[in-house]
């Protein structure tokens, strides 16, 4: 085989894995929405009020928000008057490229802010049980495949759980773990670990933090000490701030974001267990109101069950197998 159909086939394979990632992941959203919009489409045989009624119950059931659904509804009214169109089924396709442009429309990307001279902080910040021990130990993975070298700093000392479960990742991925005893000053934490981070000379610092939201004052009190202790030893950190959000809570995950995203300088969000729900929409409509990008996404529970977001993927994958299951009119 040639190089070149080597390379190729290797980077069709690559994709291929990607999306399929995002197919397995998104299987639960797309057979609830799928099988809806399929039904939709298939069963209404023209394009009226009772259709749009119809379409506006489906996206809203799969959170994608109700100022959301208001839009693109209007949207898609507009641009069946102006293209004319009367089959249902040559609506999917616009369906499809306006949720990408909701996706997608502030143009911001999901690549993450590396220094590019010296080490990376990267601070995880959300509530409880949504998935940032997690994302750290499939993050580090991540970034060791790049060849990247990677300290984990336990900064969750709440509970010992925490400190525990993030040395099991750090066992798992093959990183150092920089902690201290249960109930200790994170912010001592955080310093013991960029200086353990600057004498290693690693590349990248992952911070996870505690969650306790029945303390909201005292969380964002303890966040922005985190923040000055990151800041005074690297005065360009903490580099991304990212926000886990939890996708299976739906609309909560959207109050969460409100809630944090205008006090502790977050920069980008991640949005966790899209492969437990049927509700992906929400993706869209967290998207839609807040101007924060998602960089990646949480697609189960192991190492490798994270994606970087791509808006073009998540829909291709959320609407995989539409066109297959749309019937021909042929008798099987
Ligand atoms: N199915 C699924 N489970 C996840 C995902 N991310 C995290 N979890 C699970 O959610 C639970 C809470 O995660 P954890 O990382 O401890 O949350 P934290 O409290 O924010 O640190 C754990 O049981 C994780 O295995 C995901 O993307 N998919
Ligand atoms: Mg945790």
């Amino acid at each position: 085989m040639s190089f070149f159909k080597r390379l190729k086939e290797s980077i069709a394979s690559k994709t291929e894995a990607v999306t399929n990632k995002f197919k397995d992941g998104l299987a639960k959203t797309r057979d609830a929405f799928v099988g809806q919009v399929t039904d939709l489409f298939t069963r209404r045989k023209k394009i009226d009020e009772a259709f749009f009624e119809e379409l506006e119950e489906i996206l809203i059931g799969a959170d994608v928000g109700v100022n959301t659904v208001m839009e693109l509804i209007e949207d898609l009214r507009d641009e069946v008057k102006k293209r004319r169109i009367e089959q249902p089924s040559e609506l999917q396709p616009i369906l499809s490229e306006k949720l990408v442009g909701l996706l997608t429309d502030s143009g911001e990307s999901a690549q993450l802010k590396m220094n590019p001279n010296g080490i990376t902080v990267i601070l995880f910040v959300g509530v409880n049980g949504v998935g940032k021990t997690t994302t750290i130990g499939k993050l580090a993975h991540r970034f060791k495949q790049e060849g990247k070298t990677v300290l984990l700093a336990a900064g969750d000392t709440f509970r010992a759980g925490a400190i525990e479960q993030l040395q099991v990742w750090g066992e798992r991925v093959g990183v150092e773990v920089i902690s201290q005893q249960a109930g200790s000053d994170p912010a001592a934490v955080m310093y013991d670990a960029v200086q353990a981070a600057k004498q290693r000379g690693v590349d990248v610092l992952l911070c996870d933090t505690a969650g306790r939201l029945q303390n909201k004052a005292n969380l964002m009190e303890e966040l922005s000490k985190i923040y000055r202790v990151i800041q005074r030893e690297i005065p360009s950190a903490p580099h991304e701030t990212l926000l886990v959000l939890d996708a299976a809570t739906g609309q909560n995950a959207l109050q969460q974001a409100k809630l944090f995203g205008e006090k502790s300088g977050v920069s980008g969000l991640v949005l966790t267990k899209l492969d437990g729900t049927a509700k992906g929409g929400i993706v869209i409509a967290i998207r839609r109101e807040m101007s924060l990008p998602v960089k990646f996404v949480g697609l189960g529970e192991k190492m490798d069950d994270l994606q970087q977001f791509d808006a073009e993927q998540f829909v291709h994958a959320l609407f995989a197998g539409l066109a297959e299951e749309q019937p021909t009119g042929e008798e099987q």
